[in-house]
């Protein structure tokens, strides 16, 4: 399937190990069961892969991912090969987060000045090395034309029959060239992710800015014509949340099984410090039993702490959340927010380190951590050994 171009085997013992699990059968030799159904059925098979092996990582594995990683860094903007993480603990991030929010004024660039081209490319790139793809929209009010923060009431007027419905169509046919043009050579499998920190009030596909029928109605006509009127089968569906208080209201926006592959939640709150870690960490409980209940990922789908002043804050609060409960270190994944380059935004933005960073020396013993993967510890994720 032309995927001579990827890396063929795993870097280190670890990454061998992983390896072997994920080809493993089930117990007696018997192979696994198939497991829940995708979002999408006709996914590609390396879409399809991606999903059994982030669930089957899950709990021996845990993904570190970075917003923007290859397109900018605190000191640096759009130099080929760098990466703040890179320089800091010796590797890629294993998960790649990007944004599309500009894509629907049909803009060179998105919301942060990543030339979508460039974005393409470095998608390709990051995959091409086994690296997991994900992608958040920014999207801007469709009503008004403002930001994705005009919270002015859009959600009923995008449905079906309302009045800017057929804006927002092009809008996802915008999408749907983008995410079929993603290929290297096979279409790039994507963890999609609208709509994104649901259960604030933010954006204006928010809470208080749309019932909770609507989003829903949003969320399954959005799949329905991506999936199976514009044919894209390279993505997996990621719902997220901000901060929640119980099971309950994680689900008072969720579309739905048949809509969703991933169970994710933005915490920038109770990670900010150890004294919260025992609120932090039965979210992530909480989010890893609704996931497997169902059959789905969970993941710490955003996260971070801005300028991470705490020079133990990688271990000693992230790290020491998650590995304190046996359920929560179950989640699939941790992806931490962009480093904005400081000459071109003159603010301090980042919440990955970078080299000499106070937080660097204990990011890499973080990155260290048995449980925690970059990129050159990958198993392949896109491979799936069938009996
Ligand atoms: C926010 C900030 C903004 C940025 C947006 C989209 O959290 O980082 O500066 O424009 O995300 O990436």
């Amino acid at each position: 399937m032309g995927r001579c171009s990827r890396r063929a085997l795993p870097r280190s013992a670890a990454a061998a190990l992983l390896a072997a699990l994920l080809l493993a059968c089930g117990p007696g030799g018997r192979p696994e069961p198939q497991g829940p159904a995708l979002v999408d059925p006709h996914a590609t098979p390396e879409t399809r892969a991606l999903f059994v092996n982030l669930r089957r990582l899950a709990g021996k594995a845990l993904l570190f991912g970075h917003q923007d990683d290859l397109a900018y860094g605190v000191q640096w903007f759009n130099e080929p090969g760098r990466s703040d993480v890179k320089e800091t603990a010796g590797s890629y991030p294993a998960v790649y987060g990007w944004d599309v929010g500009g894509l629907e004024q049909d803009r060179g660039a998105n919301l942060d000045a990543v030339a979508f081209e460039r974005q393409r490319g470095w998608i390709a790139e990051g995959y091409r090395r086994g690296g997991v793809i994900t992608l958040s929209w920014h999207m801007r009010n469709p009503v008004t034309g403002g930001t994705a923060w005009d919270t002015t009431q859009a959600v009923a007027a995008i449905l079906p029959g309302g009045a800017q419905h057929e804006r927002y169509r092009q809008w996802l046919d915008r999408f749907a060239d983008y995410v079929n043009g993603l290929r290297a050579p096979v279409p790039v499998p994507v963890i999609f992710r609208p709509f994104h920190e649901t259960s604030g009030g933010w954006f204006w596909w928010g809470a208080r800015h749309a019932t909770p029928d609507e989003y829903r109605q949003l969320w399954r006509f959005t799949v329905e014509y991506l999936r199976d009127r514009r044919g894209v089968h390279n993505l997996l569906w990621a719902y997220s949340t901000d901060v929640f208080d119980s099971k309950q209201g994680y689900l008072e926006r969720y579309p739905g099984d048949a809509y969703v592959d991933v169970l994710g939640f933005d915490d920038y709150q109770s990670v900010r410090t150890s004294a919260t870690r025992a609120v932090f960490s039965r979210r992530l409980r909480d989010l890893v039993e609704l996931a497997e209940a169902r059959g789905k990922i969970p993941a710490l789908t955003e996260t971070g702490v801005e300028t991470v002043p705490d020079s133990l804050w990688w271990t000693g609060t992230l790290l020491a959340g998650i590995k304190s409960d046996s359920v929560a270190r179950r989640i699939a994944w941790v992806l931490v927010w962009r480093n904005a380059t400081f000459e071109r935004e003159h603010r301090h933005h980042f919440f990955a380190p970078y080299a000499g960073q106070a937080s660097a020396a204990d990011f890499v013993r973080f990155t260290e951590d048995p449980l925690v993967l970059l990129e050159n510890e990958l198993p392949d994720m896109y491979r799936l050994e069938r009996p």
